[in-house]
Formats: structure tokens, C-alpha cells, sequence
């Protein structure tokens, strides 16, 4: 990203259902409000909004008591149609930046992406670990399933998107942040081999060495990075406006510091910046976050 100054695509996804709860669908316009391309623009970038997806409630009765994956048709078809925009836009040369909307579209995201570079490596921030399947979620919520998806573990509606043969290696994905993991998580990410750099880790060795091991790994085998920047990665007292807040995040500069040295490797191809929630949030301090990290990400320096 650094040497030519890419063209950056943004695409909206006022997806909800994925979290099943309200107030993520405005995510998208808060972070447009918080003037995302204005930043970028003063970055040397351009960009081009194609605007946000049309999200609809397919079936009242989708969501009945006892059905395992809620809104399963509304998450696929949508994460279809993100597939197919985040594609065609690399296809164009750009940059794909997908604004959210709850966790879920980070299938559509993913898939689109892996159609041009098959050998992907993402670098997913967030609180939670995400890899539930049917057999293991408890709140039927498929935000907390995306990541084991685009493994290729999950419902053959959702794993089918762009095509079955395209998932992620799981060792080339790693995850940071996380201090919410679900029992039946925990035997996925082991059996899988992934590698996750908990709160814990954070703590103990500090971000600048988790994120040089992180990169490390994310880099060793693939042709390019995906960032999946779940907001709630950050501390709740940073970053209030998500619908799962977890005490115990990343503090402004260590987010900081984590987006500036992804910027510095130069290895970025797609980013999503996910489950900001407005209704939460107080003084759009969170949308306002997501684009001062959105501009670490594409090279902003404070000096
Ligand atoms: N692990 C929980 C579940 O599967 C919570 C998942 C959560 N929320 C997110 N995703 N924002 O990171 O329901
Ligand atoms: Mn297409
Ligand atoms: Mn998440
Ligand atoms: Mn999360």
C-alpha cells in the first residue's frame, strides 16, 4: 500500500442480524459521519462509496426459538452480494474497505478476497474468538461463527459462498485481543492450530512484540493480509458503542500501535471494520475511533 497509493473501495453493510440485536445496521453511516473519507482523502487516497448493501428480513418466522443459526437465509444472501462487491473491486485494483454492520459479513468480506489471493493471511482484532459452529454456539448468533466459516467449518449454506474451495489455512490466521472464548471454542482453536495472542499476552509481552510475531505468522505462507477489526477489541471505556462489550481491551494506543505496524509491513489487500454500534455508543466516540484507527491503517503518523 505504500509506494502507489491505492484506490479505496468502501462498501456498506447495515447488517444486524448476525448479532441479533439492534443498532449495529447504523454502524456504517456513523463511521461515514465520522468523516472516514475526508481522512483518507487528506492521505492521498481516493476513494469511491458504492454505498451499503440491501439488507432485508427475508421470512418473519426465520428466527423461531430452538432454530440453530438465526437469520441464516438474510446472512447468506447478503454475505453473497458482499462476496461478489468486494471481488469485483480488487478485480479493479482497489482496495476493498468494508464498513459493518455486526461480524457476520466478515464471510462475504473473506470469500470476496480469497477469489484473487487464494494464499490469504488475516489478522482478526477482537474480543471474541468467533469460531462456533452449530454444534457449539449457544447464543445461535452467526457473528460469533464468521471466523470458523471462512475456515470452511459451518453451515454448507455459508461455507458455499464463492466457491467451497475457498477457506483460510489455519496457520495463517491470527487472532489478537481476545479474552472472551467460548467452551467449545476452545478445542477448535487448538485442534486447528491457531493462534491466538490473548489479553494475557498483551499484557505480558506488550503489543510491538505480539504484533511482530503476529506478522510473522500471518505473512510466512500467504500473498497478502486481510484486517477484520471487530471494535470490540478495544476497551469498552475507549470504545463503548459495541453490542458485547468486554472489560479488559486494548487501550487507544495499543490499537494504535497494532494498526500503524500493519500499515508499516505493507502487506494489507481488504479491511473491515466491524460491530460498531451507534445506539450504545456515547458521543459517537467509537465510530470516531474506528476512523482514526481506519487512518493508522492507510499510513497516518502523528509526526
Ligand atoms: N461467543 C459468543 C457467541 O458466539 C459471542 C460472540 C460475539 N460477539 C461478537 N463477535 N461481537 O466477536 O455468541
Ligand atoms: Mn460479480
Ligand atoms: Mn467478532
Ligand atoms: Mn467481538
Amino acid at each position: 500500500m505504500d509506494a502507489v497509493k491505492t484506490n479505496v473501495s468502501i462498501i456498506g453493510v447495515p447488517l444486524k442480524y448476525g448479532a441479533d440485536r439492534m443498532g449495529v445496521e447504523m454502524g456504517p453511516d456513523a463511521i461515514r459521519s465520522s468523516h472516514v473519507h475526508q481522512r483518507l482523502e487528506a492521505l492521498g487516497y481516493q476513494t469511491q462509496d458504492i454505498g451499503d448493501i440491501p439488507v432485508s428480513l427475508q421470512k418473519t418466522d426465520t428466527c423461531q426459538a430452538g432454530e440453530k443459526l438465526k437469520y441464516l437465509q438474510e446472512i447468506s444472501s447478503v454475505n453473497k452480494q458482499l462476496c461478489h462487491l468486494v471481488a469485483d473491486a480488487m478485480g479493479q485494483g482497489q482496495f476493498p474497505l468494508v464498513l459493518g454492520g455486526d461480524h457476520s459479513i466478515a464471510i462475504g468480506t473473506i470469500k470476496g478476497v480469497l477469489q484473487h489471493v487464494s494464499r490469504l493471511g488475516v489478522i482478526w482484532f477482537d474480543a471474541h474468538t468467533d469460531v462456533n459452529t452449530a454444534e457449539t454456539t449457544y447464543s445461535g448468533n452467526i457473528h460469533g461463527m464468521s471466523l470458523a466459516v471462512a475456515l470452511g467449518y459451518g453451515h454448507p449454506d455459508l461455507i458455499s459462498i464463492g466457491g467451497i474451495d475457498k477457506k483460510l489455512r489455519p496457520e495463517n490466521v491470527v487472532i489478537i485481543g481476545a479474552r472472551s472464548i467460548d467452551p467449545g471454542e476452545r478445542p477448535f482453536l487448538k485442534d486447528k492450530g491457531i493462534r491466538v495472542f490473548t489479553m494475557h499476552d498483551i499484557d505480558r509481552y506488550g503489543m510491538k512484540q505480539v504484533m511482530e510475531e503476529a506478522l510473522q505468522i500471518v505473512t510466512a505462507c500467504t500473498d497478502g493480509v486481510h484486517l477484520s477489526l471487530d471494535l470490540d477489541v478495544m476497551d469498552p471505556a475507549e470504545a463503548p458503542g459495541v453490542g458485547t462489550p468486554v472489560n479488559g481491551g486494548l487501550s487507544y494506543r495499543e490499537s494504535h500501535l497494532a494498526m500503524e505496524m500493519l500499515y508499516e509491513r505493507g502487506v494489507l489487500v481488504s479491511a473491515e471494520v466491524v460491530e460498531v454500534n451507534p445506539m450504545f455508543d456515547l458521543q459517537n466516540k467509537t465510530a470516531r475511533a474506528a476512523v482514526e484507527l481506519i487512518g493508522s491503517v492507510f499510513g497516518e503518523r502523528i509526526l
